[in-house]
């Protein structure tokens, strides 16, 4: 018997070099993942960032369901990240690719290395607002402070 799939939802951003395709790159990545279905990914928005001065982020949600637990979930973003060039230098500094558990149904982690919920995502306009365009529970659009709407989608394949 396998278990029932949970639904999640990944942040996932890229302010260095190809920020469409690294996107891309980690949702094409995802759905090629045994145990994972992406079920639909946010419109993409250009954002302020948050940290330390550094290029403008492109962000997006993810909303997947998995069978897998949320440590194995991280593992799948962090192997993507990698993928996509990533160099782990300054803390909140620039990246190609960040990916984000943020939300695992209803479960709470709190771990050294992963705390779900995400601990700021309810601080982070570039969260809220790709969770808004998915239509989740209690997240009502407004007015985004350094969001703006591109114009550009990432594929589901
Ligand atoms: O926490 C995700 C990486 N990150 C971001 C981001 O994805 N978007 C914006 N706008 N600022 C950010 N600062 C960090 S760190």
């Amino acid at each position: 018997m396998t278990a029932a799939p949970t639904r999640a939802y990944l942040g996932i951003g890229s302010n260095l070099g190809d920020r469409l395709g690294y996107l891309q790159l980690a949702v094409d990545g995802l759905a090629a993942t045994d145990g994972v279905t992406v079920v639909a990914v946010s419109a993409v928005y250009e954002t302020d960032p948050v940290g330390p001065e550094q290029p403008d982020y492109l962000n997006a949600v993810v909303a997947l369901d998995t069978t897998l637990t949320p440590q194995a979930l991280l593992a799948v973003g962090q192997a993507l990240e990698a993928e996509a060039e990533r160099v782990r230098q300054e803390r909140f500094g620039p990246r190609t690719l960040d990916v984000d558990v943020v939300l695992f149904g209803d479960q709470t982690v709190d771990e050294p290395d992963l705390q779900i919920p995400h601990p700021r995502w309810r601080e982070r306009d570039f969260v809220l607002a790709p969770l808004a365009d998915l239509g989740y529970p209690g997240v009502e659009p407004r007015d985004w402070t350094g969001v703006r709407s591109t114009g550009l989608t990432l594929r589901v394949p």
